[in-house]
């Protein structure tokens, strides 16, 4: 199983989409194993951004992603990366696909609601930089075998 690290970020959570957002990725049959609700630190938005340090958008990214309140959270599946990105949409919400949570709900990319990781690898590294280990809850949910049992 696949985890990835997600964010509801503050022009989500001011909006109060936080229930929308959970709703959607419990229904799409992903398991939450960790989640707190918070401010991020300036030092950990800038490490969790580092790999856009020195882009156009960097400065306003820091300043949005520290300006209110974030819902942080760990998700659990497979094929959870892939699924989840594919939940979020396009990082410009106008390219999103319809049905997707940036297309039903926000115009720019600077306002797109979300962050998921993009990789095994990033996931990783992201749920190390906002959790501690004994945050993450192991725990069986009881529809796992519907849908992830495979038929062979
Ligand atoms: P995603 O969140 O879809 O993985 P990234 O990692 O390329 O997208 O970008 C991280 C965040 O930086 C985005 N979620 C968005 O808030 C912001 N961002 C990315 N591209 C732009 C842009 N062209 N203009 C403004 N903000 C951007």
């Amino acid at each position: 199983m696949e985890r990835s690290l997600v964010l509801i970020k503050p022009d989500g959570v001011q909006r109060g989409l936080v229930g929308e957002i959970i709703k959607r990725l419990e229904q799409r049959g992903l398991k939450l194993v960790a989640a707190k609700f918070m401010w991020v630190s300036d030092q950990l938005a800038q490490t969790h951004y580092a790999v856009h340090f020195g882009k156009p958008f960097y400065n306003g990214l820091i300043n949005y992603i520290c300006s209110a309140p974030v819902m942080a959270m760990v998700w659990e599946g497979q094929d959870a990366i892939a699924a989840i990105r594919q939940t979020m949409g396009a990082t410009n919400p106008t390219v999103a696909a319809p049905g997707t949570i940036r297309h039903d709900f926000a115009i720019i990319s600077s306002r797109n609601l979300t962050h998921a990781s993009d990789s095994v690898e990033n996931s990783e590294k992201e749920i190390a930089l906002w959790f501690k280990p004994e945050e993450l809850v192991t725990w069986s949910k009881i529809d796992e075998e519907w849908l992830f049992k495979s038929n062979n």
